[in-house]
This record gives C-alpha cells, structure tokens and sequence, in this order.
C-alpha cells in the first residue's frame, strides 16, 4: 500500500544510494565540526583523530567518541555551536533532572531541516494541504510545539495552534474548526478522551492522531485508537537532534519507524562498552546528523532503547530503515527484588485488564533498605486490587501491590506525565 510523500525522490532512495549520500554528507560534518568548534575539535584529538583531513567517512564512524546530554551541559549555553552567533534564528531547551538545561540553537537552514522532516511525517500520516490541525504541545522552550508548527507551514495545513492546557477549550476549538488531525504528547491523547466524554461531545472529523515525546504501549495505542476514533502515528525525536520528527515517525504499514536517513546516521550501541550492536539486538540508540549546521551532534548517545527491525523496502514504499518502538530508556529500568522491568511494561500489562483506565502510578517505596513497588490505578467499578495484582503478578514475574482509585481519583498533569514516583 503505497502512500503520498513529501520528498518522494529523498524517501524512496535506494539504501545504496543512501549509503552514498551518508558517506559524502558524514564527512563533511565531521569536517565542518572540527574546523568550527573547539571543544568537538578537542574531543576528537583525544580519540586520536588530529587532522580532519583524515577521517574517510562511514568505515571508520565506530572509531568516533560518542557524545551525550553531559556534553551539552559542560558547554551550557552555547559551547558546541559550530557557527556564529548572528546566524542564529530560533533555540529550543529540554530540562532534565540535573538542572542544567540541554540547549539546542537553530539556523535558518536548520529550521528548513527541521520543517522538512516534520512535513514528511505529516503526509506520511495522511495529511492534505487545508487540512485543520490541532497542535497541542506547548508553544516555548519545549521543542514539540514549534516543530509541529513549522513542519504544518510546510506542508500547508491549517494550523489551530492552542498549546498545552485548557483541555475543554481544546475540545471546543476540535469541534467547532473539525479538527482532521490532533498531534500531542501520549499522555495528553488520553486527558482530550476523558474531557471528551465529560463535556459528551465527540469528534467524528478527528481523523489521525500524531502522538510522541513519551513511550506508547501498544495496550495504550489500542485503547486511545478505538476510543478516539482515529488511526495514530508514534513520533520520535528529541532536542539535541533539532527537536519532534527530526528522527521520524511509523508509517501505516505500521512496521517500525521509519528514521530519516538521509539527514540522520543511527547505530544501536551497547549502553555499557558502546560497542555497535547487529541489527534486530536492542540497545541504546546513538544519533549522527548530517545536514544540520548550528549544532550537529556526532554519535549522540540519546538514552533511549529501541533495536533495527528492518532495512528492507517498506510496504509504503519508504525504502529508510525502521527502528522498534522505544522500549524505555537507559536510566528509566527499574529493579524491584531481582526483576528488571521498564513502566512501560506495567502499562502495557494494566490497559490488558477490561475496566482499567489509562491513569497510573508506579510507586517506589524503600521499607527497611527493601525496595517495593506499588501500582496506583484507576479504574471503573468492579475492578479491584487483588485483580490488578494477579494480573500485573502474570505478565511481570512479581507481586506489585495494586491499589484502585475511582476514575478521577489520580491527579492529571500538564506536558510529559510523570509515571514513576519514589517515596521513603
Ligand atoms: O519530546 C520531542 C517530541 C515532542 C517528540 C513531541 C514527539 C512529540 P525532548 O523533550 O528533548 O523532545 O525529549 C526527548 O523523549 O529521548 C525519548 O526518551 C522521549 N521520546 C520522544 N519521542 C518519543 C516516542 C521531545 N515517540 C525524549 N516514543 C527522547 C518514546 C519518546 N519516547
């Protein structure tokens, strides 16, 4: 079934030519950064590239030290920029749990880059030009408004940019513009659901849903799918490699995301020795960029795990290879009396028990040195906590205690949820 693109030459190159355009662009970045910036230029003496003239391209990629969020934050605020000041036009900062914020800035070019991949997926998702779309995630720091934003100007819908918050004005807004196409973060497809049925008004124009910035349990998937009516997409991407779809998104063939390879270089590493990994292993995801000039980042390790599950041509006609899901990050695993498990594990387990509602918490408690866990969940009348804990006891290997609030019961939050809470 193949579907409508936005760079149909660019999506459809064979992985051959790909490679190619990889190689020519690899080199050039790694160049261009070495000539431009410092610190990178220290980095790679240290690794014992001296001369830039050196470096031959994708064979030798696994030489390259990899970078991460410290990086940036040694360099705060704009210590890696690789060109002047005065040809900056935009900036984006995601904040994690150190405080000092990871900085990404942007040239005109790079916002070009930026709308390119996003429009790609916007297309990939369905989209015609006129087409309304509701852009939900926060318009400032946070790169997921602006990136949806530019990316809709490219490929000429009708933008309804609301923001985060005010959830019933949003559901206003979808009915009375007929929203076609409803982007956000996942956690925030389930609070327009529950405001839906509150205010008893649905949204049968609501066609396509474009969710990211948070891990999606299929369960999850499912559930937001047939609730809401629509097809959904899973969109990936993050500050440091130029924000929301840079990376890519799945198609309707729904077989993997499909990464921009023509912009982006992905290997999967393991998280301990960094060493590269086969295809179809899981580890963590490192970042090449190849055609972003304020701030390319060279193996960019981006803690999240995800493994390669095809680089054969896809039923869409997208020839750029597909990555799984991601499965949880390198610092979100949790290990609870000798059994690893990410959350995302739990709410793919809880959205299987008929009567759960998507609102959780997973509890860390330490009593006496011991670490337990404690699942807080909503759900309607006639679930109960021993059938929450037999059925979490199945599928996870071990007895998380299970406690049942109302619907409504739990509080909800604004932007990424907070999942995970540890209390002593
Ligand atoms: O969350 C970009 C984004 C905005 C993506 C809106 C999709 C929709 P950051 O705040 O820098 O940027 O956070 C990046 O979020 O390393 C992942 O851990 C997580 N993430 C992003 N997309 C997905 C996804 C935005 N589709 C971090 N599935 C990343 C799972 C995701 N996790």
């Amino acid at each position: 079934m193949p579907n409508c693109m936005f760079s149909p030459e660019a999506e459809t190159l064979s992985q051959d030519s790909l490679k190619m355009l990889q190689n020519r662009r690899l080199i050039e970045t790694v160049r261009f950064v070495i000539e431009k910036n410092d610190y990178m230029r220290r980095q790679f003496r240290e690794a014992g590239l001296t001369d830039a003239a050196d470096f031959r391209g994708l064979d030798q990629l696994a030489d390259l030290p990899t970078s991460s969020k410290e990086d940036f934050r040694k360099t705060y605020p704009l210590g890696m920029c690789c060109v002047p000041a005065e040809t900056l036009r935009e900036m984006h900062m995601s904040s994690g749990s150190t405080g000092t914020p990871v900085v990404m800035p942007y040239t005109a070019g790079d916002l070009e880059q930026w709308a390119e991949c996003m429009a790609r997926c916007y297309v990939m998702a369905g989209s015609k030009p006129g087409d309304p779309i509701q852009i939900t995630p926060s318009f400032g720091l946070f790169n997921g408004g602006f990136g949806m934003y530019h990316g809709a100007r490219k490929a000429e819908l009708f933008i309804i940019p609301t923001g985060s918050g005010n959830t019933e004005r949003q559901v206003k807004l979808a009915k009375d513009f007929g929203t076609r196409i409803f982007t956000g973060v996942v956690s925030y497809a389930v609070r327009i659901l529950e405001v839906m049925r509150e205010m008893n008004i649905e949204l049968p124009q609501m066609k396509l849903g474009i969710f990211g910035a948070e891990s999606f349990s299929e369960g999850m998937r499912k559930r937001i799918e047939s609730e809401l009516g629509i097809q959904s997409y899973d969109i990936y991407g993050m500050t440091e490699t130029g924000g929301v779809g840079t990376l890519g998104m799945d198609c309707p063939a729904r077989q993997g995301i499909h990464v921009w390879e023509d912009h982006y270089i992905l290997e999967v590493i393991d998280p301990a020795t960094h060493k590269v990994l086969p295809d179809g292993e899981t580890g963590e995801l490192a970042v090449t960029s190849l055609t972003r000039k304020a701030l390319p980042v060279i193996r960019f390790r981006t803690g999240d795990l995800s493994k390669i599950v095809s680089r054969e041509k896809c039923a869409c006609g997208r020839t750029h290879l597909r990555i799984a899901p991601i499965s949880g990050r390198t610092d979100d695993m949790l290990i609870i009396k000798g059994v690893n498990f990410f959350p995302k594990q739990v709410e793919n387990a809880l959205m299987e028990i008929p009567g759960v509602l998507p609102h959780y918490q997973i509890v860390i408690e330490e009593i006496d040195g011991v670490r337990d866990v404690r699942v807080n969940v909503e759900a309607e009348e006639g679930v109960t906590g021993y059938l929450v804990e037999k059925h979490l006891k199945e599928r996870l290997g071990f007895s998380p205690k299970g406690d049942v609030y109302k619907p409504g019961g739990l509080p909800r939050q604004e932007g990424k949820a907070q999942r995970v809470f540890y209390k002593k």
